[in-house]
């Protein structure tokens, strides 16, 4: 017993002597099924391979919510987002919906004299409404413990198409001041509705407002010329953003929230990746993630720093095939299964809506192998608190310490989860309930399964991965306790 507990001190003394760097691999669309290492014949990814065989690969890790913006806020803050309003997917002028000053992981890492980027993309609002993008943009990342920030304000698909870092547009030219308006369309400005002649990629639903590099967006703008992204080479620009940061904080510790673009849409590819997974721009999309989930760990081997880097990857949310331009992912998918052998997808209350690739890597601490623990990024907040040797933010009052599970110590995880995919469902071990909902039992424009159903529905995972037999009739105690439990949740009785 004593040298258990000998051993227990050492080991956290250990950690406060020598914290590993931590770096956040973040894809954004990329589903269960997208990459070689969780079953796919379909594509190719070695990067990720190699970091899953090096590492503990998570069969049953999930992001918080079946979107981006709840997904973020969640992971960010250790709150599910369904217990604050205005946390939907936010259009690319919302104000910054976690308040200045709030614990986040971030900050957490920053108690604990991390330096601490976030590269990529944001989407969680920036300033506090009506902001002038011409001036200093806050608050953002800045404000809620992030030291250093090169961010796109919301998505790929959204304006303003222009990179913000620290609290500033980059290559704005003064004389040509940018406007951005969700509301109406600037006089003069080409939009994807009026001119479409002048597309490269035209919409399947929506994104027919400003017209940016040949591709229409969402919402409008003006001005800011010179500071117009290239969508060809967000990835790499985000890539050496991320690299240059790890090189200023070799002598670490550091936290890098590397936030990729790839593969949301639109679908872009630098040219060398184009033609290259023979499925069209979504597929050369998960390539391009993968090459640059490459070169961060290359920077990692150069710099000495892969032993003690704990490198953690996953996704904001699950696949959607089209979300919402003709850029070929439905004609070219073949036999791919972006869910692998989940059902739903992005927006989806089915597995696949909240299920990711999620691989932890730390090489001085972290045995490889694979974990069926159940782990979800609210979670951040409290386990790498502990990492840390902090007490988790009292405000993060969804996310709990999981680290024996992040460390390979502890196979089970959670005892219970909530899943935000629309409708609310829960997990508690192998079952999976999701209450009867009204609405489509598919999106209209992305064709994904909603998981909507007038009836209750419950899953037996451990059977039925794939959730096709509904057990509610057959099992209706069960049903019945797993609404209570998720009626509780709700309300946020304990975590
Ligand atoms: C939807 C967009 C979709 C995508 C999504 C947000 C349309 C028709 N669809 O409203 O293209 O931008 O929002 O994706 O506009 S997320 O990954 O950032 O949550
Ligand atoms: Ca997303």
């Amino acid at each position: 017993m004593k040298s258990c507990w000998i051993a227990l001190l050492l080991a956290s003394a250990t950690l406060a002597a020598d914290p590993p760097n931590v770096v956040l691999l973040y894809a954004d669309d990329l589903g269960y099924g997208d990459v070689s290492c969780y079953g796919s014949k379909t594509i190719a990814t070695p990067h990720i391979d190699k970091l899953a065989a090096e590492g503990l690969r998570f069969t049953d890790g999930h992001c918080a919510a079946a979107t981006c913006t709840p997904s973020r806020f969640a992971m960010l803050t250790g709150e599910y987002a369904f217990r604050q309003k205005g946390t939907g997917v936010l259009p690319g002028d919302a104000k910054l919906i976690i308040k200045p000053g709030r614990a986040t992981l971030a900050s957490v890492f920053k108690g604990a004299g991390y330096q601490t980027a976030v590269v990529g993309k944001w989407h969680l609002g920036l300033g506090e409404g009506g902001l002038d993008w011409n001036g200093a943009i806050q608050p953002g990342p800045l404000e809620i413990g992030f030291t250093h920030c090169f961010i796109m304000a919301a998505t790929g698909d959204r304006v303003p198409c222009v990179y913000v870092q620290d609290r500033n547009i980059v290559g704005l030219d003064p004389a040509d001041p940018i406007q951005v308006s969700y509301q109406q369309p600037f006089p003069g400005e080409p939009t994807g509705k009026a001119n479409p002649e002048l597309l490269r990629m035209h919409p399947s639903h929506g994104h027919d407002m400003a017209l940016i590099n040949g591709i229409s967006r969402i919402g409008y703008m003006k001005g800011g010329k010179a500071a117009l992204w290239k969508d060809e080479d967000m990835a790499d620009t985000f890539t050496a953003q991320a690299v240059k940061f790890m090189e200023k904080s070799k002598d670490g510790p550091f936290f890098l929230y590397f936030a990729a673009h790839d593969p949301h849409v639109p679908r872009v590819p630098h040219p060398r990746f184009v033609g290259k997974s023979g499925m069209g721009p979504r597929g050369d999309a998960i390539l391009q993630f993968d090459d640059s989930v490459g070169t961060i760990l290359a920077t990692l081997d150069r710099l000495g720093l892969k032993e003690n880097t704990l490198v953690l990857l996953s996704s904001d949310n699950g696949p959607v095939v089209d979300d919402g331009y003709q850029d070929e992912a439905v004609q070219k998918l073949g036999s791919h299964h972006p869910a692998g052998p989940l059902r739903g997808g992005k927006y989806s209350a089915f597995e696949a809506g909240t299920r990711v690739p999620f691989i932890v890597r730390w090489p001085a601490k972290v045995k490889p192998g694979v974990s069926p623990a159940l782990v979800c990024q609210v979670d951040f907040p409290a386990s790498f608190a502990a990492l840390t040797g902090q007490q988790a933010p009292v405000a993060a009052v969804d996310s709990q310490n999981v680290l024996p599970a992040l460390l390979g110590e502890d196979k089970t995880g959670r005892a219970e989860l909530v899943e935000q995919g629309g409708p609310l469902s829960l997990r508690q071990g192998n079952w999976k309930f999701i209450p009867a909902n009204q609405g489509p039992a598919r999106s209209k424009s992305t064709d994904n399964e909603t998981g909507n159903a007038l009836g209750p529905q419950l899953y037996d995972l451990s059977k039925d991965l794939g959730e096709s037999q509904n057990l509610a009739q057959t099992q209706p105690d069960l049903t019945q306790s797993m609404a209570a439990a998720l009626e509780k949740a709700r309300l946020g009785a304990g975590k």
